[in-house]
């Protein structure tokens, strides 16, 4: 009897368990259910990117700063939170060719290389769909010559024969072609057909994405002659604070001409990646993408001090981001995107909370105030090391120093790239700045960022844009820098200087 009952007890504890692990699975199967796993191989149908299904996907992502810039947000970490809590389904890894230790500026090219490979791999990891950008924007190293294009096939070549087997994967093969760069669409039709051409030879069906003229804003030139393919989209940028109701006119005439489109970057703040942002012209583009079914990517995943960055400056986190670690730009975005960080069970539950939180907000302000009183106190102390005064820049106040962060040879001319400090020696606030560069020989103005330029035979003067005018005392700012062209080689800097 005893022995039946137990036998009878096993099997119960036997069917209980198997229940349970069954429960379990199905559990974690929908748990589990990813961008990717439902909704398998993209490809374009018509003016559409669709699923392995044929239905209409919208592609939902954010962009990395550039991967040199800002490796740090290149993580499973990272990339989890902007599926699991931004509401992103893609992720662009933007690698730029030119600026800031570009792939054809002499940048560390295996680097580089390695970081896609990290990205490509969380993003698979993930189930997530990944962008791989060949970021060209300011390099006058004509990245459509026959230089540029060499590079641009040997690169997506090794890409492709990495990826092919890839079901996630998307080429982006210039980013932002302008009149500067050599991108008329004539010359961008010959490019793509050549790198195109490559990469097909490999990969047969991965979506590739063609950047248009004008910074990618031309869609509606590149809808009068298309090129011939499959699984090709045209890139559409806006910064809705620049980008208005015309720019969308030209999206609307090259979508009724049939073209397929997709907005691999864009932005709330003006075109400078910066500037106020304008939430009510970014709303409208929104709503007119999604009439259309047309997917979008956000610039950028960083705390740079610029409003399209997504993460407020502060912010040292690479990953694990609340809701107010964000940026104006990154609240609106995972607010559009429905990211569970904006939701909005979440919003009552916190305005529920509120009315407490804000008397002990109120309790922790009085104490900060006594600490703010401490560090007066010990500021007050200190005082004969720095002092509250604003002055201007001289050169005996602040120090400007170059450096050589790249240079190259496209047949034609040489050129180099350099990154610009300015120092504050003094003990005082610099009110602004000004610095004048000399060359040994004559320069033409290749590219620069983040400054205001008057290029002159060989001597080019740098003045501040609004966020790097001021220098506090004994700090610098950095990541100022240009792009320079000489007709001989070796043509060395003379001297920087702070000038009046
Ligand atoms: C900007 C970055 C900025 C960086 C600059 C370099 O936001 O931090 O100093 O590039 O030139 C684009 C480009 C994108 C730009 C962005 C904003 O694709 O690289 O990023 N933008 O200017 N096209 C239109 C705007």
């Amino acid at each position: 009897m005893e022995r039946r009952y137990k036998r009878k007890g096993l099997l119960w504890l036997g069917s209980f368990v198997l229940i349970l692990i069954l429960g379990f699975a199905t559990l974690t199967c929908t748990a589990g259910a990813t961008p990717v796993s439902e909704n398998g191989a993209l490809s374009v149908r018509g003016t559409h990117i669709v699923n392995a299904r044929g239905n209409t996907f919208q592609i939902k992502g954010v962009s990395t700063h550039g991967l040199a810039w800002f490796p740090e947000y290149v993580s499973k970490a990272a990339f989890q939170d902007l599926r699991d809590n931004w509401g992103a389904n893609t992720v662009r890894l933007a690698m730029y060719t030119a600026e800031y230790g570009g792939y054809c500026s002499g940048g560390d090219q295996a680097a580089l290389k390695a970081k896609i490979d990290e990205g490509v791999k969380a993003a698979t990891d993930l189930g997530m769909y990944v962008i791989i950008d060949w970021h060209i924007l300011n390099d006058n190293n004509q990245p459509f010559g026959p230089a540029g294009q060499n590079a641009a096939i040997g690169f997506f070549t090794e890409m492709a024969g990495k990826y092919r087997n890839h079901n996630n994967v998307l080429y982006e093969i210039c980013n932002e072609p302008t009149s500067a760069n050599g991108g008329s669409w004539g010359n961008i039709k010959a490019y793509a057909n050549a790198v195109i051409g490559a990469i097909r030879q490999i990969d047969g069906d991965a979506i590739i994405i063609v950047g248009t003229p004008t910074w990618s804003q031309d869609v509606d030139v590149a809808a009068q002659s298309p090129l011939s393919g499959g699984n090709l989209v045209y890139a559409l940028h806006f910064y809705a604070g620049t980008h208005k109701e015309s720019y969308r006119q030209k999206a609307a005439t090259a979508i009724q001409a049939g073209l397929p489109l997709l907005v691999s970057e864009f932005g709330i703040s003006d075109a400078s990646g910066n500037g106020s942002l304008n939430t009510s012209e970014g709303n409208k583009w929104i709503s007119f993408l999604n009439q259309h079914g047309i997917g979008y990517v956000a610039w950028n995943l960083s705390n740079k001090n610029e409003s399209s960055a997504l993460l407020k400056s502060s912010v040292k986190k690479t990953s694990g981001w609340s809701l107010s670690n964000l940026s104006k730009s990154g609240k609106w975005l995972v607010k559009k995107y429905g990211g569970k960080l904006s939701g909005k069970a979440a919003d009552t539950s916190t305005k529920k909370k509120s009315s407490k939180k804000t008397t002990t907000a109120k309790k922790t302000t009085s104490k900060k105030t006594t600490a703010k009183k401490t560090t007066e106190k010990t500021t007050k102390k200190t005082s004969a090391k720095t002092s509250s005064k604003t002055v201007k820049a001289t050169a005996k106040n602040a120090k400007a120093s170059v450096q050589v962060t790249g240079s190259w040879f496209d047949g034609q001319r040489y050129y180099t790239q350099y990154k610009l400090t300015v120092k504050n020696k003094s003990k005082n606030k610099l009110s602004g700045w000004k610095v004048k560069v000399k060359f040994q020989n004559a320069v033409q103005q290749s590219g620069d960022w983040n400054g205001k330029y008057t290029f002159k035979s060989n001597t080019i003067v740098i003045k501040p844009v609004s966020y790097n005018k001021k220098i506090a005392a004994k700090k610098s700012v950095t990541d100022i820098g240009f792009i320079v062209s000489s007709a001989v080689p070796d043509n060395k800097v003379v001297s920087a200087k702070v000038v009046k």
